[in-house]
C-alpha cells in the first residue's frame, strides 16, 4: 500500500462555521442574571481599581466589557456622557445613579 491514510481528523464545515461563529462567553459563566439598580450599583462600584471614590473612563470601559456589551468604547463614551454631569471625565459617586441609569436601559446581565 502506498499512500497511508492521514491521520487528521476531517471536521464537515458546518461544525467549523459553528465554532467560528459560537459568541465569546464569559469566563465565569456559572449564572446569568438580569441585574437589578442594587446589583448594578455593587457592581459598578467594584469597578473602582484604584480606590479613588470614582470611576475613570477605563474603570467604566473594564464594567461594560465584564457586562459583555457590544461596542464598549462607544458604550463607555455614551455613558459618561450621560453620566459625567461636571464633565470632569470621571463618574463620582452622586454621579453613579446615572451610570445605573444608562446601564439599566440597555439590560446588561452578568454571565
Ligand atoms: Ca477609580
Ligand atoms: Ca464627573
Amino acid at each position: 500500500m502506498r499512500h497511508t491514510p492521514g491521520r487528521f481528523i476531517s471536521i464537515p464545515l458546518d461544525v467549523i462555521t459553528f465554532i467560528c461563529q459560537k459568541p465569546r462567553t464569559h469566563k465565569n459563566n456559572k449564572l446569568s442574571l438580569k441585574l437589578n439598580e442594587e446589583e448594578l450599583l455593587a457592581f459598578f462600584k467594584k469597578q473602582d481599581a484604584n480606590k479613588d471614590g470614582k470611576l475613570s473612563w477605563d474603570e467604566v470601559r473594564q464594567a461594560f466589557s465584564d457586562l459583555g456589551a457590544s461596542w464598549v468604547s462607544l458604550t463607555t463614551d455614551r455613558a459618561l456622557l450621560h453620566a459625567d454631569e461636571d464633565e470632569d471625565g470621571y463618574v463620582s459617586e452622586g454621579e453613579m445613579n446615572k451610570l445605573i441609569q444608562f446601564a439599566l436601559k440597555r439590560k446588561f446581565t452578568i454571565q
